[in-house]
C-alpha cells in the first residue's frame, strides 16, 4: 500500500528539480517540493473522503466479513475492525491482508433472516447450571439480557427450530442484534468481558489470567462433568434426554468427592478459587457445588474451607441469578 504519494513522487522531483532551477529560478527545487507535498496531501484527503462516503452510504458490500449498519456500535468486538479490514480490502490494500480479510470465515448466519434492531437475548434454561454460570456472570457485570428460557423438560431444545440456532442443541446460547451465535457458556462470558472488562473476571494480568483458565477446565473436567454424570445417568427426570448407564452414574460420585477433597486443601490458603479474587473459577465451582443437591450427592462436612468459600460465593447477589 501506498501510504504516502510523495514517497513515490519525491525522487522523481528531485531528478528534476535541476530543470526546475531554470523554470522556477534558486528556489525551483524548493517550490516543486511544496507544490508535490500539497499534492500528496490532497491526494491522501481525496482518497479518505471517498472511502468515508462509500462506507457511510453502505456503497460497499462487505456483507461476508461484517453486515452493514446494524449492531455496529453495540458489538464493536466483532464489526469495527472487520469493517476497517474490508474497508483495506476493497480500497486500499493489495497485499495478503485483502485476502484474508475476504476469506475470513463468517460468523454470521446467512441462512435465515437477521434479526435486526436491539433484540439481543439469551437462550436460558432455567435451573440448568450452565446457563446458570451466564446468568451469574452478566449478574456481576450488572448487565441485563433478555432471556428466552427454554422448558428443557419439555425438550423445548430438541426443536428444529432451535437447531438451527445451536445444532448441538444445548443451553446456554447468545444471539446478537445482528444474527451472531455463541454458544458455550464461558466464550459467552468472555464476549462479556471483552464488551464489559470491569469488574474482570478472567484475572488481572497474565499470570492470573493463566490460573483462571487453569482452574476454571479443572473444575470443569473434574467436578462438574462428573457430578454431570451422576445427575444425567442416574436422575429419572434424565430419562427422556440420557441413555442411562447408572453404572457410570454411580462411577463419578466418589470422583467428584477426590477433586472437591483437592479444591478444599486449596481452599485453605486463599478466599476463592485461584486467588483473592472473585473469578469465573468461582462461578463454575459454584454451579457445581449446587449441581450435587439435585445429583444426590453430599458435601462432607470435613471439608471446612469448601464450605468457607461456598458460603461466602453464595451470599453475593450474583448467586441468586
Ligand atoms: N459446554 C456447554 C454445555 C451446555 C449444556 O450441556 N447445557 C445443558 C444445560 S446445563 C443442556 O442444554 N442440556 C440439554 C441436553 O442435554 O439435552 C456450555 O458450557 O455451555
Amino acid at each position: 500500500m501506498i501510504s504516502d504519494p510523495r514517497s513515490v513522487l519525491t525522487p522523481l522531483a528531485c531528478e528534476r528539480a535541476g530543470h526546475c532551477v531554470a523554470i522556477f529560478g534558486d528556489d525551483g527545487e524548493q517550490h516543486l517540493r511544496r507544490l508535490v507535498g500539497f499534492f500528496g496531501l490532497s491526494l491522501n484527503f481525496v482518497i479518505f473522503s471517498f472511502f468515508m462516503w462509500l462506507r457511510s452510504s453502505g456503497g460497499y458490500d462487505a456483507n461476508d466479513v461484517a453486515p452493514q449498519g446494524v449492531g455496529d456500535e453495540d458489538h464493536p468486538a466483532v464489526h469495527k475492525s472487520d469493517g476497517v479490514d474490508a474497508l483495506f480490502a476493497v480500497g486500499f490494500a493489495s497485499g495478503s491482508g485483502a485476502s484474508d480479510a475476504l476469506a475470513r470465515p463468517s460468523v454470521f448466519r446467512h441462512d435465515r433472516p437477521r434479526p435486526t434492531g436491539d433484540d439481543m437475548k439469551l437462550y436460558d434454561g432455567g435451573r440448568a447450571p450452565n446457563p446458570r454460570r451466564v446468568r451469574i456472570f452478566l449478574a456481576e457485570k450488572g448487565i441485563e439480557v433478555p432471556l428466552e428460557t427454554l422448558d428443557l423438560g419439555a425438550l423445548e431444545h430438541k426443536t428444529e427450530a432451535f437447531a438451527a440456532i445451536n445444532p448441538l442443541q444445548r443451553v446456554p446460547v447468545l444471539e446478537l442484534d445482528d444474527g451472531a451465535i455463541i454458544t458455550e457458556s464461558i466464550a459467552i462470558c468472555r464476549y462479556f468481558e471483552g464488551l464489559r472488562p470491569e469488574p474482570p473476571l478472567f484475572g488481572r494480568g497474565a499470570l492470573e489470567a493463566a490460573l483462571v483458565e487453569m482452574w476454571n477446565r479443572r473444575v470443569e473436567l473434574n467436578l462438574y462433568a462428573e457430578v454431570s454424570a451422576v445427575f444425567r445417568h442416574l436422575h429419572p427426570a434424565m430419562r427422556s434426554m440420557e441413555e442411562q448407564i447408572p453404572a457410570w452414574g454411580e462411577a463419578n460420585k466418589p470422583r467428584a468427592l477426590d477433586f472437591l477433597a483437592l479444591l478444599d486443601r486449596e481452599l485453605k490458603d486463599r478466599l476463592f478459587i485461584v486467588s483473592d479474587h472473585f473469578t469465573v473459577a468461582d462461578i463454575t465451582g459454584l454451579v457445581s457445588v449446587d449441581f450435587m443437591k439435585p445429583a444426590k450427592i453430599d458435601v462432607p462436612e470435613s471439608f471446612v474451607n469448601l464450605h468457607r468459600w461456598h458460603a461466602q460465593v453464595s451470599a453475593r447477589p450474583s448467586a441468586r441469578a
